[in-house]
C-alpha cells in the first residue's frame, strides 16, 4: 500500500472505530489497572497443517493466507493453524451491522445529546482517577510532554475518555474481532481486512502471541485504543524495555502524545472557549439541556478530532483534561 493510502487507513481507523469505543464506555473496575499483554514469541504449537475449523472451506480467508505468505513471508502452516483456531463472534457481526433506522431523519441532534455525552466522561471518578493516574506516571507524563510537545493532561485525559485510565481496555480476542469483520461483515470489511494484515504483522514484529491481545469489539488495543495500523505506525516504546506495548502504562502514554504531536498539535495553545452567541468562524454547537452551547475552537481542538471526529468526543477530552488540571494543583 502507497503511503498516502496508509495515512488515510490511519485517519480512518481513529475517526471510524474510536467512536464506537469512546461514546459507549463501561467501567469496568475490577479490572487491574496496569492490564499488560503478556509478551511471547509466536507459540510453537502453530505447526504446519491445513486449515480447519470454521473458516476451513473459506476462499476469502484462503487467499488471504496466501496473500501473507507471498507478500510478508509467513509460513503457511503457521496461519493455517492459525486460523484454523479463529473464532466467528456473532456480538461483532451485530455491533458493526446495527439494525437499520426507519424512523423520520432528524434534522438536528436531540435535546441536550452533549450534556447526555458529558455525563459519561466528566464524572468524579474520571477526574480523580485521572489525578491518580498523573501522579503514579509523572515522570512519564513529564517527559512525553517535553519530547512530543504536547500539553500533559491532554494525554493523561485522552487515556480517560478512552479507556477510563485502563479500566475498560476491552475484552474481545482481537485476532478474533479483526478475522471477524474482515470476512463474515460487508460494511468496512475492506478497511478491516488491512487492519488484520497490520494485526499478524505487529504480531510477529513485537512477539505478541496473536491469541493474546484482547481490545475493543471492533480491533482496538490498549490504554489509547490504536489500531494495528496505528499502532505499527505511531506506537514508541516509551519504557525502554524493548517492545511497544500499548497496556502498559508509560508506553501508552508516550504513544499517544506521539500521535498528537505527528497530528499538529500545539504545545501550551488554547483548545476552545464557551462564547455566548453563535457568530464567526470556528464556532461550534453543543446541544445541552438548558439550551444550546456555543464554543470557539482552535486548531488543537481539531488534533482531538483526529483521534475520534466527533465535537462532542473533543470537547469531553478538553473538559477533562481542564478538570483534572485544575484538581491536581
Ligand atoms: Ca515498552
Amino acid at each position: 500500500m502507497n503511503k498516502t493510502g496508509y495515512t488515510r487507513l490511519i485517519k480512518l481507523a481513529f475517526a471510524l472505530i474510536l467512536t464506537g469505543c469512546a461514546s459507549n464506555p463501561v467501567v469496568q473496575t475490577d479490572v487491574p489497572q496496569n492490564n499488560a499483554t503478556n509478551i511471547s514469541e509466536p507459540s510453537v504449537e502453530y505447526s504446519s497443517q491445513s486449515l480447519t475449523g470454521i473458516y476451513a472451506n473459506s476462499l476469502p480467508v484462503q487467499n488471504f493466507i496466501r496473500h501473507m505468505v507471498q507478500d510478508y513471508n509467513f509460513t503457511e502452516g503457521y496461519l493455517n493453524s492459525l486460523f484454523s483456531k479463529a473464532e466467528r463472534l456473532d456480538y461483532v457481526i451485530r455491533l458493526e451491522n446495527p439494525a437499520p433506522y426507519s424512523g423520520p431523519k432528524p434534522t438536528k441532534p436531540s435535546p441536550g445529546s452533549w450534556t447526555r455525552y458529558r455525563k459519561q466522561f466528566i464524572t468524579e471518578a474520571h477526574i480523580n482517577n485521572g489525578v491518580t493516574f498523573w501522579s503514579s506516571n509523572a515522570d512519564a507524563v513529564q517527559k512525553a510532554s517535553v519530547i512530543y510537545g504536547v500539553d500533559p493532561e491532554y494525554i493523561v485525559a485522552i487515556i480517560g475518555v478512552e479507556t477510563f485510565f485502563g479500566r475498560n481496555i476491552g475484552k474481545t480476542r482481537t485476532f478474533d474481532s479483526l478475522t471477524t469483520l474482515a470476512f463474515d461483515t460487508q460494511r468496512r470489511a475492506k478497511f478491516f481486512t488491512t487492519e488484520l494484515e497490520n494485526f499478524l504483522l505487529m504480531s510477529r514484529e513485537e512477539g505478541y502471541e496473536p491469541r493474546k491481545p484482547v481490545g475493543s469489539w471492533a480491533g482496538a488495543m490498549g490504554l489509547g485504543q490504536f489500531m494495528p495500523s496505528s499502532f505499527r505506525s505511531l506506537a514508541v516504546d516509551f519504557n525502554n524495555d524493548g517492545h511497544r506495548n500499548l497496556w502498559d502504562q508509560q508506553d501508552a502514554i508516550g504513544s499517544v502524545a506521539h500521535y498528537f504531536s505527528k497530528n499538529g498539535w500545539q504545545n501550551n495553545r488554547p483548545v476552545a472557549e464557551q462564547i455566548k452567541n453563535y457568530g464567526g468562524e470556528s464556532i461550534i454547537e453543543l446541544s445541552a439541556i438548558t439550551g444550546s452551547e456555543y464554543w470557539h475552537v482552535h486548531p488543537n481542538f481539531k488534533v482531538i478530532k483526529k483521534y475520534n471526529n466527533s465535537d462532542k468526543y473533543a470537547m469531553a477530552v478538553h473538559q477533562l483534561a481542564q478538570a483534572i488540571k485544575q484538581r491536581r494543583l
